[in-house]
């Protein structure tokens, strides 16, 4: 991982690659964690992102509700379980730009992932 930050140091800013090689590149960097608390919400529900960023979210749940008990990313095919006040962390891919939506079993409690394009 050093290797590659000293690489892209030494380019500069002449370093121009294509979306995808800017994602590699950025990939190389060690994931950011957000801490959601779940408590009848997600908090926060509007989790700002830069395209290509590797982040993890930690989802921590501080309610019983069986409403929250799962949370959902549609777009990842994902479905965990958040036992209660048990942090459950969830690596992401690489995300392009856009809105990416969250939410629990049900599709009521409801979080938004912003992607912001680089
Ligand atoms: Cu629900």
């Amino acid at each position: 991982m050093r290797q590659v930050v000293i690489t892209l140091a030494a380019l500069g800013s002449d370093f121009v690659g294509t979306s995808t090689e800017r994602a590699l590149a950025q990939s190389a960097a060690p994931a950011r964690v957000i801490e959601i608390v779940v408590d009848g919400a997600y908090a926060p529900d509007r989790i700002v992102v830069r395209e290509g960023e590797r982040v993890r979210l930690r989802f921590v749940r501080h309610d019983y509700s069986s409403c929250t008990r799962e949370v959902v990313f549609p777009w990842l095919g994902l479905r965990r379980e958040l036992p209660p006040h048990q942090p459950v962390t969830i690596e992401l891919p690489a995300l392009a730009a856009g809105e990416h939506e969250f939410h629990c079993g049900m599709g009521m409690v409801r979080g938004t992932i912003m992607v912001q394009a680089r």
